[in-house]
């Protein structure tokens, strides 16, 4: 059976190639979701994914994943940088989990250096642009795969 990999998108991933695209590019969340879609299969995995602007749908979709995710994709955008309690719905899940940052959140202002959701992620992808989710789903369908 396919592995089925939550990918989950925080605040403003919504104008993702609107949005400062000297930051974030111009590719949209539907392109990396087509993106992730065609890579899945060869992968023996499917992809559930979901963008939100709120913290508690956020935790929401985490709490969905437990039920019948193995793994999760993450880019939780600015509430990596202020949220506790999305590091605490990961902490409920038991798959891997990957953290995923288009920019390079090291190179930028210094209250994005520090992520609460890293504390939990089992890998971390950042400044690679949108390739960070196919990166991040070859990384993981490795790991259930093995
Ligand atoms: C996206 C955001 O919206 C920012 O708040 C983060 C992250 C960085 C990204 O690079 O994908 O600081």
């Amino acid at each position: 059976m396919a592995h089925k990999i939550y990918i989950l998108n925080g605040p403003n991933l919504n104008l993702l190639g609107k949005r400062q695209p000297e930051i974030y590019g111009h590719a949209t969340l539907a392109d990396v979701q087509a993106d992730c879609k065609a890579l899945a299969g060869d992968l023996n995995c499917e992809i559930s994914m979901h963008q939100s602007n709120h913290e508690g749908e956020i935790i929401d979709m985490i709490h969905h994943a437990r039920v019948d995710g193995a793994g999760i994709i993450i880019n939780p955008a600015a509430y990596s940088h202020t949220s506790v309690a999305i590091l605490d719905a990961l902490n409920t899940f038991d798959g891997p989990v990957i953290e995923v940052h288009i920019s390079n959140i090291h190179k930028r202002e210094a209250f994005r250096h520090h992520s609460y959701v890293s504390a939990r992620a089992d890998g971390v992808i950042a400044g690679c642009g949108v390739d960070g989710y196919t990166l991040a789903l070859r990384h993981l369908a490795r790991l259930l795969n093995q």
